[in-house]
């Protein structure tokens, strides 16, 4: 049985330091405009949304770190009222990510998924792989990414979790009849924020509950030496190149070795006209395919029909999970941290 529903990713342009977080809202309602008038049911918008990204900068503790942040709970707020009343009257989902500031004082780099069928957020995401560091490079020039400074591991779970209102005649529970439930019921999704999408383990926990949509923010620099560690020298537009490769190449890889569909939306473009950060916003399928993809590292939307149907190949056959995993093995993934050699031979 198909079970198809129409994804988009809202790619969203440069946000410069003086960019007001009202003028970019207006922004992400014109996407969602967009998506929206082309069939979208459910829209991923990036990392850190509603700001330039402000930690490759140094900001001093307190209110001038804190005005980039957005105060208790996200639902409740003013600045995001009319992008949550534009969902609930178009009936589009979508995914969000912006920074956190918690009540108790806290500061995580976060998502969150609104389903527009219960009006409401129903998964909430604190970014669990923290890039950069935590002094700023010495080198001058260098660009930074100062998260580890700035944000809090996330401390919530990869749980996946299904959308309602999403598939027609998705299987509920109670309405079971005989043979199997898997692969029937409202979609299984899944949430990762940027440099979360680089670690295959997210991936295989999420992989692990049937997530069949991943869905994923992210603020890629194109240029950053210091950051990437490349020791051939690069002109800029190699390192462009270089950055887009690897960001689809971890995308297709882990979208392929958990069967799953995955969409990205990328910051992208040149922050006050000097920052550069990849676009290559895209949505994939189940094969490591990308099916739709951005063009510009401008404001722009991709807009794709997928048929969840089409995990069930991977998820039956090749990555059945069930079948062939061996965890006897791989008990250093969730004991061991860093790298421990073998011993030097005599
Ligand atoms: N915002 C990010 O997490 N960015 C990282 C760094 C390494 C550029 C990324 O993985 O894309």
């Amino acid at each position: 049985m198909p079970r198809i529903l129409t994804v988009a990713a809202a790619q969203v342009g440069p946000v410069h330091l003086t960019s007001s977080k009202e003028e970019t809202v207006e922004r992400l309602l014109a996407l969602f405009n967009t998506a929206a008038s082309q069939g979208a049911q459910l829209i991923v918008y990036p990392e850190l949304t509603l700001t330039t990204f402000f930690p490759r900068h140094l900001f001093q503790n307190g209110d001038e770190l804190d005005k980039w942040f957005e105060k208790g709970d996200i639902s409740e707020s003013p600045l995001l009222k009319p992008l949550f009343e534009a969902a609930a009257e178009k009936k589009v989902d979508f995914y969000f990510g912006y920074a956190e500031l918690t009540v108790d004082s806290k500061h995580y780099n976060s998502s969150f998924y609104y389903s527009a069928e219960l009006g409401k957020i129903i998964s909430r995401y604190r970014k669990v792989h923290l890039p950069g560091t935590f002094e700023p490079f010495a080198k001058a020039d260098a660009v930074n990414q100062l998260e580890k400074r700035y944000f809090l591991p996330g401390d919530i779970p990869f749980d996946a979790f299904r959308a309602p209102g999403l598939i027609k005649g998705a299987l509920k529970k109670g309405q079971e009849a005989t043979g199997s439930t898997i692969g029937k019921g409202d979609p299984i999704l899944g949430q990762l924020i940027c440099n979360d999408r680089r670690w295959p383990e997210p991936w295989r926990v999420y992989g692990l509950q049937g997530m069949e949509l991943m869905l994923i923010g992210y603020n890629t620099t194109s240029h950053s030496p210091e950051l990437w560690g490349s020791k051939k020298p690069m002109t800029l537009d190699e390192e462009y190149k270089e950055v887009m490769f690897h960001h689809k190449l971890v995308m297709q890889a882990n979208s392929y070795g958990n069967s799953c569909f995955s969409v990205c939306a990328a910051r992208a473009g040149a922050d006050d006209g000097k920052w550069g950060m990849i676009g290559g916003s895209c949505i994939i399928d189940p094969q490591g395919h990308i099916v739709a993809e951005t063009k510009t590292d401008d404001d722009e939307v991709v807009v794709a029909a997928i048929d969840l149907e089409d995990c069930r190949q991977g998820k039956e056959k090749i990555f059945d999970f069930d079948r062939h995993r061996r965890t006897e093995h791989y008990g250093l993934i969730s004991e061991q941290t860093g790298v421990k050699e073998p011993e030097l031979l005599e």
